[in-house]
C-alpha cells in the first residue's frame, strides 16, 4: 500500500472529499459499514463484494495503521476503477461525520458494527465505552433518520451489531424473548442500543435490525479476547517464542461459533420483508478449558504444563454461561452454521503455528523481539 494507509486518504492525508465522486455505477447494492476494521466488518465486507455490492467503510484514525485485516481486499482507487470497497474517515463519537457520509454514500444497507468491544476493558473505559456502544449507535439511528427526512430515502436497511453479553446472568437457553441482566458496562451499552434501535423502528419506521450474536472467533480474531490468546500461544508455544499463559477465569462457558458463518446472518436479516430481532448462535456451549484442552492437544501440547491463572484477567461481574437457542434465525432466515466448535480450534490453531513460524524466522534473523503475549 505504499507509505499512505489504505483509508481513502488523497495526497494531503484527508479522507476523500464530499464533493468527490465515491459511487460506483449501475444499479449495484451500496452497503455502509462501522467497524469495518474489525473482525466482522472484514468477513462481511468479503461477502458483500461476492454478492456484488459497493461497500463504504467508516474507519477511526489512528496513529498505527488499523486496516491490517483488509489489505488483502484493497484495491487502491488511484490504480484501478474496479475499487469496489472505499474507506472514509468518520468516529462514532463524531455525530456530524456520520451523516455527512451517510448523505455522500448513499447506503441501501448500514451495518453498525463499531464498538470498544473488549468486555473486560469496558470496565477499565466505561465511560467511553458507553459512549460510543450506546450513544454511538444512537447518533448513527438519528443520522440516519434525519437523512431519509431531508431525502425521502425510506428504503435504508439498518443492522445493529448486538450481543449475547446482553443476556449476561440469564441461565441458558437464550432466545428473543429471554430477559437482558447485563454484567458489565459494555453489555449494559448494548442494550441500550438494542433498545434505541428498536425504537426508531417503531417510533419512524426505520427498517431496523438487532442480530443479537454470541461469541464468534476466527484467526482475524483480535488477540486480546480469550480464544485468539489461547491459540497464538499455542502456536507460539510449539515453536518455542513463549512458555506460559496467563488467563483468568477457565470455567465460563461460551456459545462460540465462526465469524465467517455469522456476517451471513447480519446479510440475511436486512433481506427479510419485516425487520425483527434475531438470536444467532450454534446451540453449543464449551467452558474456556474444553477450549484450552482441544487447542494445546491439537498438537500435541498439554495446557497444564503452560497456563499460569492470573487474577488480573478476573472481571468484577462474570458472564458463566451462554448458550442460545436460534431456532427462529434457522426458522425465518434460513441461516445455520457451518463450521462447529472442533473445526473452528483447528482453523485458528493451524493459522496461528503458520503465523508463529513466520515470527520464528524473523526473531532468528535478529529483526524481531519474542514478543510477550498480548
Ligand atoms: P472488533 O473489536 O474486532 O471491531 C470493532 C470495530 O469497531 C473496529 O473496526 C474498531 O476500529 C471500530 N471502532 C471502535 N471504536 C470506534 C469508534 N469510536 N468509532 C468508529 N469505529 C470504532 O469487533 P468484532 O468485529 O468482533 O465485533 C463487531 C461488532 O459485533 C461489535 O459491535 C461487537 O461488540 C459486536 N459483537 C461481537 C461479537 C463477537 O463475538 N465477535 C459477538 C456479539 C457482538 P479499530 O480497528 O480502529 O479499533
Ligand atoms: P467475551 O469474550 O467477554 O465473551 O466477549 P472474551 O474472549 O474476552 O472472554 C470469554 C471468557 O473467557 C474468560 N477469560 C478470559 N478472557 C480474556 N479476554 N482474557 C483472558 O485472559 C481470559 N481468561 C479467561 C472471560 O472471563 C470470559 O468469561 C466477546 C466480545 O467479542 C464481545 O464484544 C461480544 O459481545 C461477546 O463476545 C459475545
Amino acid at each position: 500500500n505504499g507509505s499512505e494507509s489504505p483509508a481513502a486518504a488523497d495526497n494531503n492525508g484527508k479522507a476523500n472529499a464530499n464533493e468527490e465522486k465515491i459511487h460506483g455505477e449501475g444499479s449495484r447494492k451500496i452497503a455502509l459499514i462501522t467497524g469495518i476494521t474489525g473482525q466482522d466488518g472484514s468477513y462481511l465486507t468479503e461477502f458483500l463484494l461476492k454478492k456484488g455490492y459497493e461497500v463504504h467503510g467508516l474507519i477511526r484514525r489512528s496513529s498505527n495503521f488499523n486496516t491490517h485485516r483488509l489489505n488483502h481486499i484493497y484495491i487502491d482507487p488511484h490504480n484501478s476503477q474496479k475499487a469496489l470497497m472505499k474507506l472514509h474517515y468518520a468516529d462514532l463519537s463524531d455525530a456530524s461525520s456520520l451523516r455527512r457520509w451517510i448523505d455522500s454514500i448513499l447506503p441501501d444497507e448500514i451495518y453498525n458494527l463499531a464498538a470498544q468491544s473488549h468486555v473486560a476493558v469496558s470496565f477499565e473505559i466505561p465511560d467511553y465505552t458507553a459512549d460510543v456502544v450506546a450513544t454511538g449507535a444512537l447518533r448513527l439511528l438519528e443520522a440516519l433518520r434525519s437523512h431519509v427526512s431531508a431525502t425521502g430515502r425510506s428504503h435504508i436497511r439498518y443492522y445493529q451489531a448486538g450481543s449475547s453479553e446482553m443476556f449476561g446472568s440469564t441461565p441458558p437457553p437464550q432466545s428473543e424473548s429471554t430477559p437482558f441482566h447485563p454484567r458489565s458496562p459494555y453489555a449494559a451499552a448494548k442494550c441500550a442500543a438494542h433498545w434505541f434501535t428498536v425504537n426508531y423502528r417503531e417510533a419512524y419506521g426505520v427498517f431496523a435490525c438487532n442480530g443479537i450474536l454470541f461469541n464468534h472467533e476466527s484467526p482475524r480474531r483480535g488477540e486480546n479476547f480469550v480464544t485468539r490468546k489461547i491459540t497464538r500461544a499455542v502456536g507460539r508455544i510449539k515453536v518455542g517464542l513463549q512458555s506460559r499463559l496467563f488467563l483468568g477465569n477457565l470455567q465460563a462457558s461460551r456459545d462460540w461459533g465462526f465469524a465467517g458463518d455469522y456476517v451471513e446472518a447480519m446479510w440475511l436479516m436486512l433481506q427479510q420483508d419485516q425487520p425483527d430481532d434475531y438470536v444467532v448462535a450454534t446451540e453449543e456451549s464449551h467452558t474456556v478449558q474444553e477450549f484450552l484442552e482441544l487447542a494445546f492437544g491439537s498438537v500435541g501440547l498439554n495446557w497444564r504444563d503452560h497456563v499460569v491463572i492470573d487474577k488480573r484477567y478476573f472481571r468484577p461481574a462474570e458472564v458463566d454461561n451462554l448458550k442460545g437457542d436460534s431456532s427462529k434465525a434457522r426458522r425465518v432466515l434460513g441461516w445455520k452454521p457451518r463450521v462447529g466448535f472442533e473445526q473452528l480450534v483447528k482453523m485458528m490453531v493451524d493459522e496461528d503455528i503458520e503465523l508463529a513460524k513466520r515470527e520464528k524466522v524473523l526473531v532468528d534473523a535478529g529483526y524481531m523481539d519474542a514478543q510477550q503475549q498480548p
